[in-house]
C-alpha cells in the first residue's frame, strides 16, 4: 500500500581537460590549445502525470549517467554526457537513504513537469588554455573532471487518493467505501478493524475518483496513539476529506471536534482541506429519530466541514448524494488548483539538493603527512603531469592563488615535510 522504492543514482564524472599546444612563433612549445572536458551526465527526476506508481523501480533500481568526454587538442572541448531522466509520479518525496533509514528529505515533486537534479554530474576539467598567466605562457597544467554524485534515495509517493475517509473507529468508514466502490475492506463490529489503508475507485457517471479508507483515529493519533500517525500521512495529499461520524453515539459535535483536533495537530494543512460530514447509520432508529436534533446541534457548531449528509451504509440511503457532493467538491478544488499550479514548465524551479561540501583545504593523514584536499587543487593535480620541475613550479603558483599555501603554513608545514595531493607526493621547500 505504501508506495515506496529505494533507488541508486550515479551521475557521470566530468571529462578531463588536457595539456596540448598549437604551433606558434616565439613560443618553443607553442600556444596552449588543450580543450576542456565535458560535463558528466546528471540524473534528474521529473514529475510525470502519466506515471501513477513507483512499482517499476522495484525492477529497475539503478540509474547511471555517462561520463563527460575528455578535451582534445586545438581547443576542442569534450562532449557533455546526456542527462538521464527518470519519470516519477506527481507527489513523490525524495529522501536520502542511509543505513536502512530515511536521513533527510531533499525534494518533493508536487507539480506536473517539476524537475529535480538528484545526482549532479561532475564538472568538466579545464584544459591548459585556462592556465596561461603572464609568467607562464606555456601552461603544463590541466584539470581532471569532477566526480559525479552518487546517492541512494528513497522515493515515497504521498498522493494516494482524491478523497480521504476519516473518523473514529467503528463509524462505518469501511462500510461506506464498500457501498460506493468495488473495494472490499474488512467490516466488523469492533474498533480498529481496518489496519491498513484501502483504496477504492468510486464511479460517478463516466468519471471516477479514488477514495481511501484509513484506520480509525482516536485522541492522540497525531502522536502515534491508536494505529498511529503513519496513517494520517495518507490523507495529507488527498484533496477532499469525508469525515464519517456514527450518528447513534452520544455527543456528535464533541466527537467531530476531537477528530478535527487530531488532524489539525498533525498537520494544519489537513484542517484546510474541504471537508464533508457524513453522519452514518441513518437506518438506526436512534439516528433517524434524532436527525433534527443532531442537525440543530451542528448549526452553531464551528467545524471544518462545508456540508452535512445523513447516510446509511446499510441501506445506501443518502449515498448517491454524498458521492455527488464528493465529486463536485473535487472538481472545484481541482479547478482552483489548476488555476494556481498551471505554471509554465520553465518557471517551475528545478530542485537541487543542498550538498554540504567540506570546506577543508588541508588535512593531516594518520601517518602525519599533510594532504591537500582543496577540490580545485586536487582536480589540477589529477589532471596534470607533475613529474617535471616546470609543471611543479606552475602548480605551486596555483596553490598560492588558491590560498592552499597559506593553509599549509597554518597547519605548521616545515621545509622537507611530505605533502600529498591526488596521486602525487612532494617534499615541501
Ligand atoms: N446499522 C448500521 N450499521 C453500520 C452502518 N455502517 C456501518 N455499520 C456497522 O458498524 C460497524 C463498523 O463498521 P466499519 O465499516 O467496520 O467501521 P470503520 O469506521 O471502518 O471502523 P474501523 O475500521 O475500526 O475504524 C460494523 O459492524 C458495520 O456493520 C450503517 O449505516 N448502519
Ligand atoms: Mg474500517
Amino acid at each position: 500500500m505504501l508506495d515506496s522504492a529505494v533507488i541508486e543514482v550515479r551521475a557521470g564524472n566530468g571529462g578531463h581537460g588536457i595539456v596540448s599546444f598549437i604551433k606558434e612563433a616565439m613560443l618553443p612549445r607553442g600556444g596552449p590549445g588543450g580543450g576542456d572536458g565535458g560535463h558528466g551526465g546528471d540524473v534528474i527526476l521529473i514529475a510525470d502525470p502519466a506515471i501513477n506508481t513507483l512499482t517499476k523501480f522495484h525492477w529497475q533500481p539503478h540509474f547511471i549517467a555517462k561520463n563527460g568526454g575528455r578535451g582534445d587538442g586545438h581547443h576542442r572541448n569534450g562532449p557533455k554526457a546526456d542527462t538521464v531522466e527518470v519519470k516519477v509520479p506527481i507527489g513523490t518525496e525524495v529522501w536520502i537513504w542511509e543505513d536502512g533509514e530515511d536521513k533527510e528529505l531533499i525534494g518533493d515533486l508536487s507539480l506536473a513537469g517539476q524537475r529535480m537534479i538528484v545526482a549532479e554530474g561532475g564538472r568538466g576539467g579545464w584544459g591548459n588554455a585556462h592556465f596561461v598567466t603572464a609568467t607562464h605562457q606555456e601552461p603544463l597544467l590541466a584539470e581532471a573532471g569532477g566526480d559525479g554524485e552518487i546517492r541512494r534515495v528513497r522515493l515515497n509517493l504521498k498522493l494516494l487518493a482524491d478523497v480521504g475517509l476519516i473518523g473514529m473507529p467503528n463509524a462505518g468508514k469501511s462500510s461506506i467505501l464498500t457501498a460506493i466502490s468495488a473495494a472490499r475492506p474488512k467490516v466488523a463490529d469492533y474498533p480498529f478493524t481496518t489496519l491498513e489503508p484501502v483504496l477504492g475507485v468510486v464511479e460517478h457517471g463516466p468519471q471516477a475518483f479514488v477514495a481511501v479508507d484509513i484506520p480509525g483515529l482516536i485522541e492522540g493519533a497525531h502522536q502515534g496513539i491508536g494505529l498511529g500517525d503513519e496513517f494520517l500521512k495518507h490523507v495529507q495529499r488527498t484533496r477532499v476529506l469525508v469525515h464519517v461520524v456514527d450518528g447513534s453515539e452520544d455527543d456528535v459535535p464533541g466527537r467531530i471536534r476531537a477528530i478535527n483536533d487530531e488532524i489539525s495537530k498533525f498537520d494544519s494543512e489537513l484542517a484546510k482541506k474541504p471537508q464533508i460530514l457524513a453522519i452514518n447509520k441513518l437506518d438506526l432508529d436512534e439516528v433517524s429519530v434524532l436527525k433534527d436534533e443532531i442537525e440543530e446541534s451542528l448549526k452553531d457548531f464551528d467545524g471544518l466541514h462545508q456540508e452535512v449528509f445523513f447516510v446509511s451504509a446499510a441501506t445506501y440511503d443518502g449515498l448517491e448524494e454524498l458521492k455527488t457532493a464528493m465529486f463536485h467538491l473535487l472538481q472545484s478544488t481541482h479547478d482552483q488548483e489548476e488555476a494556481v499550479t498551471e505554471v509554465p514548465i520553465d518557471e517551475i524551479p528545478v530542485l537541487r539538493p543542498v550538498v554540504r561540501k567540506s570546506t577543508d583545504v588541508v588535512i593531516r593523514e594518520p601517518g602525519g603527512e599533510l594532504r591537500i584536499v582543496h577540490p580545485k587543487a586536487v582536480r589540477l593535480a589529477k589532471g596534470s603531469n607533475l613529474e617535471t620541475w616546470e609543471a611543479r613550479l606552475q602548480f605551486q603558483r596555483r596553490l598560492e592563488q588558491l590560498k592552499v599555501t597559506k593553509a599549509l603554513k597554518n597547519a605548521g608545514i616545515e621545509t622537507g615535510d611530505t605533502v600529498l595531493v591526488g596521486q602525487w607526493e612532494f617534499d615541501w621547500d
